[in-house]
């Protein structure tokens, strides 16, 4: 089953939003298989947004995502990277659709409130840089059944 890397930014934290947001991604059907409230060191900023080092925003965007504590996650279920970016909605939080998290509690493009991988290559790094494999949870959950 397809794998995802989410995590709710420190804006997202300091507004109250984990619930919410952890609400919906259960809601829709999602598995969580984990889950950790942390403080990103500048080192896996720097990493985790690497592609972004040579634009004029990356200085802003590692000071911005070391703020304060982010809550990382790991999602399981069919094709769950792209429905959870079709779920966060635009990068911009101006031109993200209402119903979506970013359109509904996100106001400026440098607090989104909301991260999630953009493939399934990023995936796969995002989880290695945040997640040991002893912090990933392989379960069984009964309503798979009435979803899938
Ligand atoms: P992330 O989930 O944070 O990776 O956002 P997303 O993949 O939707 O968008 P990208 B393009 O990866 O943006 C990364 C972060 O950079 C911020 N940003 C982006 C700016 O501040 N100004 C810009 O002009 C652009 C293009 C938004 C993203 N995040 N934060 N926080
Ligand atoms: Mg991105």
């Amino acid at each position: 089953m397809e794998k995802t890397f989410l995590m709710v930014k420190p804006d997202g934290v300091q507004r109250n939003l984990i619930g919410e947001i952890v609400k919906r991604f259960e809601a829709k059907g999602f598995k969580l298989a984990g889950a950790k409230l942390m403080v990103i060191s500048d080192e896996l900023a720097q990493n985790h947004y690497g592609e972004h080092k040579e634009r004029p925003f990356f200085g802003e965007l590692v000071d911005f995502i070391t703020s304060g504590p982010v809550f990382a996650m790991v999602w399981e279920g069919q094709n769950v990277i792209q429905t959870a970016r079709d779920m966060m909605g635009k990068t911009n939080p101006q031109e993200a659709a209402s119903g979506t998290i970013r359109g509904d509690f996100g106001m400026t493009v440098g607090k989104n409130v909301i991260h999630g991988s953009d493939s399934p290559e990023s995936a796969e790094r995002e989880i290695g840089l945040f997640f040991g494999e002893d912090e990933i949870v392989s379960y069984t959950k009964q309503d798979s059944a009435w979803i899938y």
